[in-house]
């Protein structure tokens, strides 16, 4: 297997953290996304949709999105389950994960690629070279659901030590990832809700956090 990763980006990193946590290993090729290396027609060749990250299997086959991925690897190693070991906490787990993908990360990014400079002409991830210009009005838009994604977190965490329960989950790796990545544009985790605080605090302290 070869993974193809970008060590800045926020998607690639939640798979790397998911690997971290339970010991896996794969050779990796760095895409630089910056400068526009994902939409280079080397790496359009294995991946179309100039994803990061895109797993490529020894048969040859390539897949992109994180939590295809990962599915994969939990089935080739399923010890230190993180997308659930019972068919309840598989269905919660999911529910969470979506919830952060969604109002975490996708929010983050319709923020950060609607005002950056190097995204003005490609502000929706996966378009391979295709141009799709950025839409200003949508920064508001994206700042409006990271707030409800904090209110969301912060009630959920004031019953919980993890998001799903009593352990680590996909779920919270794909939160942590998201509020990092909300650094970017000088969002993050508004000052009192302290049980976010405390649970960002102990996974941070956590080695697979600076996969
Ligand atoms: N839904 C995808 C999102 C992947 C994604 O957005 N990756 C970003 C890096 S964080 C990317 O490849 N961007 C390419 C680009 O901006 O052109 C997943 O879960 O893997």
């Amino acid at each position: 297997m070869k993974l193809y990763d970008c060590a800045m980006a926020p998607n690639p990193r939640r798979l790397r953290i998911f690997m971290a946590e339970k010991g896996i290993e794969i050779p990796k090729v760095e895409i630089n996304i910056l400068e526009g290396e994902n939409t280079g027609p080397a790496f359009l060749a294995v991946n179309p949709r100039g994803l990061l990250p895109t797993l490529q299997l020894d048969d040859g086959t390539c897949f992109d999105e994180v939590m295809a991925i990962c599915r994969y690897l939990e089935a080739l190693y399923p010890w230190q389950p993180l997308l659930g070991r019972t068919p309840r906490e598989q269905g919660l787990i999911e529910s969470l994960q979506r919830k952060a993908e969604f109002d975490g990360m996708i929010a983050g990014s319709e923020v950060f690629r609607n005002q950056h400079p190097a995204f003005l002409s490609r502000s929706i991830p996966g378009g391979g070279g295709q141009t799709i210009p950025a839409i200003p009005a949508l920064i508001e838009r994206g700042s409006q659901t990271i707030e409800r994604f904090y209110g969301w977190l912060e009630s959920l965490l004031q019953h919980t030590p993890f998001l799903a329960g009593d352990s680590l989950s996909m779920a919270d790796i794909t939160a942590l990832c998201a509020i990092d990545f909300h650094g970017w544009v000088k969002l993050g985790i508004p000052p009192g809700n302290k049980a976010t605080a405390d649970w960002y605090g102990r996974l941070n302290a956590r080695p697979s956090a600076q996969a």
